[in-house]
């Protein structure tokens, strides 16, 4: 197992768009388990790889209160279920301090695989619904920033480049 440095906002390697996994073999089960430990280490509850600069369509997930149920998807489609919307205060292991009011379909239908390859689908609404559709945004190059006004998009630009130089 490996912790794996998390890309942050702006960084130009987050708008890269993410290619289908075309075999669930080894080395995606160790990049699962590998943004599984990184996403716990961080607090998060999902993870996209094009945040560890992986751009395939992998998502792992855990949005169990006691951190007992890491869950996987991968090549996820998804179709809205109705035209009800929901809001909720969204934040970003990818964009860390911040946190905004998103609006999203409130029920979807998700396919995938699982980390056997095995394809699932289920209907989601609530946090998994916010959840799944925030991470595949991130396969799609799109951060949930990308949905508030330019000025409060460019406000978090400014801030998280400062916090970058100073770290550097
Ligand atoms: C995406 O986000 C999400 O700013 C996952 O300092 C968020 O795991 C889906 C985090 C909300 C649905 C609702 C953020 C940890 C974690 C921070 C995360 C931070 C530390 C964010
Ligand atoms: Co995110």
């Amino acid at each position: 197992m490996a912790l794996l440095p998390i890309l942050e906002f702006p960084d130009p390697r987050l708008r890269t768009k993410a290619r289908p996994v075309t075999a669930v073999d080894a080395s995606v089960r160790q990049l699962i388990d590998d943004m599984t430990e990184t996403m716990y280490e961080a607090k998060g509850i999902g993870l996209a790889a094009s945040q560890v600069d992986r751009h395939i369509q992998l998502i792992v997930m855990d949005l169990s209160e006691d951190k007992s149920s890491p869950r996987v998807f991968i090549n996820p489609v998804i179709t809205p279920l109705g035209d009800e919307r929901s809001p909720y205060d969204e934040g970003c292991l990818s964009v860390p301090g911040f946190y905004e009011t998103v609006e999203r379909p409130a029920r979807v239908k998700i396919e995938a695989l699982d980390r056997n390859g095995e394809r699932f689908e289920e209907v989601a609404d609530g946090l998994l619904a916010v959840c799944i559709q925030h991470e595949i945004d991130h396969l799609n190059g799109k951060l949930f920033v990308d949905y508030l006004s330019s000025l409060k998009r460019e406000r978090i630009k400014k801030k998280l480049e400062k916090q970058h130089k100073q770290q550097a």
